[in-house]
């Protein structure tokens, strides 16, 4: 039977195991660039993704996560298609920031320009030890595009990215884990299985808790403190009345459900 990703195209390959679903980047001999059509096979796979899908796991193929924009297609477009262009990879990358489910990218290698913008539209980011980041956009002479301003800003701070866009530094694995770029550093070839791991474990989550992280808390962060702190009272009694919380809790309180314990 045809399954819901078989009419993605070459670049981008979908699969489901269980409940968790794998997006995977594959252009290696392009070294993921994003070109239009990876872009456009990105926004099919979240459009396509199966009612049983808890949680994705982005990832790539090759010796790089991404080099970022394909810049092959920079050079021939006119200012009015640029600004198509980027607000392209907002409205796409915004339907993973914003979507249904929580996604888990697992990065190696060079993760740079556009393809560091992608990561941080995701929800948890797990970095191999090779992986290392960059925003080149200062050197070739243009502007971060897809997002970056915005959401690579929030992790690590505009004063930082500033820095890193002007003098075209890397941070690796271990300073991306430090200053905010990912949640986890993991050997080389063992970002995959943790990536999973993460994706059945946040899938587990109520879907009112993961949808409560995924649109409710990043709102709540960037409104005025009592506007956020209103948010954050709707939202704690609609999580809690609901009957599935009502079971994890009476699970706990019976002893049935396991303890917070150091892991
Ligand atoms: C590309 C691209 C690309 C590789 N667009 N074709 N991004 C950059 O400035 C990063 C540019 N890329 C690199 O610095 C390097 O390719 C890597 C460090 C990532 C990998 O090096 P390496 O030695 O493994 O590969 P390579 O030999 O440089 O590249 C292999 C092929 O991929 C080669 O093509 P070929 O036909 O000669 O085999 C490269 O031309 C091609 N390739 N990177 C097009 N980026 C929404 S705004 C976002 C703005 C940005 O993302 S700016 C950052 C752009």
């Amino acid at each position: 039977m045809p399954s819901d990703f078989d009419a993605l195209p070459p670049c981008v390959l979908g699969s489901i195991n269980g409940d968790v679903a794998e997006l995977r980047l594959s252009r290696p001999d392009k070294r993921n660039a994003l070109d239009d059509t990876m872009i456009a096979g990105i926004e099919m796979f979240f459009d396509r993704l199966p009612a049983e899908a808890k949680a994705v796991v982005l990832h790539a193929q090759g010796e790089h996560f991404s080099a970022g924009l394909d810049l092959t297609e920079l050079t021939i477009r006119k200012t009015p298609e640029a600004i198509a262009h980027s607000r392209n990879w907002h409205r796409v990358f915004r339907h993973i920031e914003f979507g249904r489910v929580p996604v888990v990218a697992v990065m190696h290698g060079a993760v740079v320009g556009g393809g560091l913008e992608l990561i941080a539209s995701c929800h948890i980011r797990v970095a191999e030890r090779s992986a290392y980041y960059a925003l080149p956009e200062g050197s070739r002479g243009i502007f971060v595009g897809g997002g970056g301003s915005v959401r690579v800003s929030r992790l690590i701070g505009a004063s930082r990215m500033m820095e890193m866009m002007m003098t075209g530094r890397t941070y690796d694995a271990e300073q991306g884990v430090s200053i905010g770029l990912s949640h986890y550093v993991v050997e080389d070839g063992k970002g995959l299985e943790k990536g999973i791991e993460l994706a059945r474990q946040v899938g587990a989550n109520t879907p009112m808790t993961n949808y409560a992280l995924i649109h409710v808390l990043p709102r709540i962060a960037e409104s005025d403190p009592d506007s956020g702190l209103m948010m954050e009272s709707l939202m704690s009694a609609i999580a809690s009345t609901e009957p599935e919380a009502q079971g994890r809790l009476e699970a706990f309180l019976a002893k049935r459900a396991p303890k917070v314990l150091r892991r």
